[in-house]
């Protein structure tokens, strides 16, 4: 059989039907990873990825009950609840990120949102990680408009925050919040001017169609999210998820491929799971269009890969880290014919 036409345009799109996701996610695996990654070096320099790096500020203890958390106090999985970290010692990290050749420190809380007094601790360690020349980042849960702004005019570039999975799954894995608090914090975070970070998990006993649904949600939100991460569930033991049935590591891939085709100009991360990963599962998702990963030791609480297994796999893939320029902006290929056609 001939191969199929594919046409594709790199302009932002936020009306996305679940066919048309769902239509991606079934096309044979070259196809759409043909189609991914045109798109891919039609946005960016394919061989660029953007590094990240994650760092804990304060950890375990937290009052939500998302069933894949190792961090949430309610289920038993050895993490131990510490305080908010120092500035100093925040910063210590920073600079050994950016010594390791990260762009992006972003700094994690495992708080349903964070209290108003919390937050001069937290904008002093944004203020001054961004003097060291990282781009900042930070996940702190559910914000109000007014802690999106206090974030912002500490100078904080990315606000994380995910949607996690599809509006008809999200029940089945959270019930400590709702889908609508996650829309309504990001857009206190757009509002304020910040770029979003927003992305979700997979491998949590959805189905493909719920795998749909949590890219077409994120595609459709008012502004594509300018990182999306793409996570591959951690199994932690004594949360809920743990147990669960292992995703096929192609629909991990597909999963990053139709990111890729919704979301052009956003960055893709391979995120959590990449521990586990082949390295040759890990080079087709830089084949699907990923552009983006956390670089270093640990994530907040689990393992990710060495850094010398990175540098080593950069090596051998030919990959270079994103550069940044002057505040903030990373560089983009600047290729952006408004449509393409690729014969699949
Ligand atoms: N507490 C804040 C919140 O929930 O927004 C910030 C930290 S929370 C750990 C950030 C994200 O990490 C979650 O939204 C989820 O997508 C991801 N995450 C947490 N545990 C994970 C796991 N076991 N596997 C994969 N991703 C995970
Ligand atoms: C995201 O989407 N993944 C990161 C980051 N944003 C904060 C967190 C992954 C956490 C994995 C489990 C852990 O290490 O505790
Ligand atoms: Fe708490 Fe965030 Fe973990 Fe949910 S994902 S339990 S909000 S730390």
């Amino acid at each position: 059989m001939p191969a199929v036409s594919q046409t594709f345009s790199v302009e932002p799109r936020h009306d996305w039907s679940r066919a048309e996701v769902r239509a991606l996610f079934d096309l044979p695996f070259p196809e759409l990873l043909h189609l991914a990654a045109s798109v891919h070096r039609a946005t960016f320099d394919p061989a660029e990825v953007q590094v990240s790096t994650l760092l804990s500020i304060k950890t375990g203890g937290c009052p939500e009950d998302c069933g894949y958390c190792p961090q949430a106090a309610r289920y038993h999985t050895g993490v131990e609840a510490t305080k908010l970290m120092s500035t100093e010692a925040v910063l210590e990290k920073a600079r050994q990120a950016k010594a390791a050749g990260a762009s992006r420190f972003c700094m994690g809380a495992a708080w349903r949102s964070p209290k108003d007094r919390d937050i001069p601790k937290v904008a002093a360690m944004i203020s001054e990680v961004k003097a060291l020349g990282l781009e900042t980042c930070a996940t702190l849960g559910m914000l109000s408009a007014g802690q999106a702004q206090a974030l912002k005019d500490a100078g904080l570039d990315y606000y994380n925050h995910n949607l996690d999975t599809a509006p008809e799954f999200y029940n089945q894995v959270i019930h400590t919040r709702e889908m609508q608090d996650r829309l309504d914090t990001l857009s206190h975070v757009r509002d304020a001017g910040m770029k979003t970070c927003c992305g979700g998990i997979v491998g949590m006993g959805e189905h493909r169609d719920q795998r749909a649904g949590l890219l077409q949600t994120l595609a459709n939100l008012p502004a594509h999210p300018d990182s999306v991460p793409i996570n591959r569930l951690v199994q932690v033991e004594g949360t809920p998820l743990s147990g669960t049935e292992q995703l096929d590591p192609f629909e991990f891939v597909r999963t990053v491929a139709v990111a890729r085709v919704l979301m052009p100009r956003s960055m893709v991360r391979l995120s959590a799971g990449r521990e586990s990963m082949s390295d040759e599962l890990q080079a087709l998702c830089f084949l699907a269009g990923a552009n983006s990963i956390f670089y270093g030791e640990k994530l907040l609480t689990t393992g990710n890969p060495d850094a010398e297994r990175d540098m080593a796999l950069f090596a051998r893939l030919g990959l270079r880290p994103m550069p940044v320029v002057e505040q903030g902006e990373t560089v983009h290929a600047d290729i952006v014919e408004p449509a393409h056609t690729c014969a699949a």
